[in-house]
């Protein structure tokens, strides 16, 4: 019998049963579940109906799981393109609810959600959490931002599904934070991998002993982290740190999580299809192989999304996991294909802060992003060039030009950044593809 089914009086998780299911099962759920969502992906969402026409693929030629590669893609710029609501099938009136996420410049991406597509979130974060060990029982202090971020709600409703007690702090406010630790009891928390290294760091600050806390659980995910970050938290405190992860335009978090074994995390193939291409090419690749991870919802009604490139690098485990599930893993992301880059949980594109710079008259083009690591803190300085006949201004004037720019970006990107006003043609140019980022932190 597998050893995570049970919660702690002994009573099997019903929800749990699908991540046991034998394989053949299992694809005979995917098989049913993707001929329903291309028919309703190809009937009520004008962009999918159209790239499937340019295909040639009409929804009858989907006959089963193993046809999903002849479906085409869908690309983040696709939800910025018809934004807001163009990519939603249902009518307005079954949408529940809406969150946002970065999209490649001012814009946010929009996701909804229908009734029945919240359970399937709430049923797949709580999946996540089973694989934890979080149980009825636990105190489970969020710290994930609340808001339109996916992290807050997401991992809320996921818990409360799970019967838990939910500690709703949301992000920051680290004296807080660490005084909810030690008086409420938490015994499980969920933030992203850096700022839990800033509680680590802080707590003694206020005289809290990590290791005294009851703490066991720790769920970090919405950006990537490394074997020497868990162990720095698990040498820390008493708790085992889980990796979680997702991505708005899927659901959120809860695509997929790591269980006991810690060893890749299973993706929640029965709501989510997992698939690895090349990045450049596009062409599928074989169980195995790193590559480009895409993947296909299964279930969702409000906003079905076909084979979405998510620019994440991974590869597909599929041997059987020691745990017993048989839902395949994937290999931790370490990195993406694209220049996206993630600030505190905060999804970035260069191109965002271009459109920020630009907003200003006395930019250049020739900017570049620098992403650094002061103690446990990322941070992120744009160095810019002016027009030459700036240059010669008083400093005060510069100054005041410099924090213009800078709140040009933090209207764009929504987090502060720092901005340094470089000598003209101190930006090393290219001559290819530019390179704006800089990435100098060591994760
Ligand atoms: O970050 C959802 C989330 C919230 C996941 C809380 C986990 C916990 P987005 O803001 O849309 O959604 O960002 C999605 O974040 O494509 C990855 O590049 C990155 N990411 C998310 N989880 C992980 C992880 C949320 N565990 C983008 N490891 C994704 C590495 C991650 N990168």
């Amino acid at each position: 019998m597998p050893h995570n089914w049970n919660d702690k009086n002994g009573h099997f998780h019903p929800a749990s049963a699908m991540d046991f299911l034998p394989r053949e099962e299992l694809r005979r759920i995917q098989s049913q579940r993707l001929v329903e969502m291309v028919k309703h992906a190809y009937a009520n969402v004008p962009l999918h109906r159209k790239r499937m026409d340019e295909l040639g693929v009409a929804p009858e030629d989907i006959k089963s799981i193993d046809d999903i590669a002849k479906l085409p893609f869908t690309q983040k710029t696709d939800l910025r393109d018809t934004y807001p609501y163009g990519l939603f099938a249902v009518d307005m009136s079954e949408i529940v609810r809406l969150h946002a996420s970065s999209g490649t410049t001012g814009k946010p991406i929009v996701v909804g959600y229908t009734e029945d597509d919240m359970n399937v979130w709430k049923t797949s974060v709580m999946r996540c959490l089973l694989m934890y060990g979080v149980r009825r029982g636990d105190f489970l202090q969020n710290c994930y931002g609340y808001g339109l971020f996916t992290g807050g709600m997401g991992l809320h409703c996921g818990a409360e599904e799970l019967g838990c007690t939910v500690i709703p702090a949301s992000g920051g406010n680290t004296e807080r934070q660490l005084m909810l630790m030690r008086d409420f009891g938490t015994t499980a928390v969920s933030c992203t991998p850096s700022y839990f290294i800033h509680l680590i760091e802080e707590a003694p600050k206020y005289g809290i002993d990590m290791k005294s806390l009851p703490l066991r659980i720790g769920v970090f995910g919405a950006e990537p982290w490394s074997e020497q970050m868990r162990n720095f938290m698990q040498k820390n405190t008493n708790m085992r740190a889980f990796d979680i992860y997702g991505l708005s335009e899927i659901a959120g978090p809860g695509v997929g999580g790591e269980c006991s074994e810690q060893n890749g995390l299973h993706i929640i193939e029965d709501n989510f299809y997992p698939e690895i291409v090349d990045p450049d090419t596009g062409k599928s690749l074989p169980d195995g192989e790193e590559g480009e991870l895409v993947i296909t919802t299964l279930s969702k009604r409000a906003m079905p999304i076909l084979r979405y490139r998510t620019h994440d690098i991974t590869s597909i485990i599929n041997m059987p996991c020691k745990c017993g599930r048989t839902l395949r893993r994937i290999r931790r992301i370490g990195r993406r294909s694209d220049d996206m880059f993630i600030i505190r949980g905060v999804n970035v594109f260069p191109s965002q802060i271009e459109v920020g710079l630009m907003r200003v008259e006395e930019c250049t083009p020739n900017y570049r992003i620098v992403l650094e690591r002061e103690r446990d803190l990322d941070t992120v300085t744009v160095e810019v060039e002016i027009g030459e006949q700036y240059y010669g201004d008083s400093v005060s004037a510069l100054d005041t030009l410099r924090k213009k720019i800078q709140a040009s970006i933090v209207n764009i990107v929504g987090i502060k950044v720092e901005v340094k006003i470089v000598q003209p043609n101190k930006i090393p140019r290219s001559d290819g593809k530019a390179k704006r980022v800089l990435d100098k932190r060591v994760i």
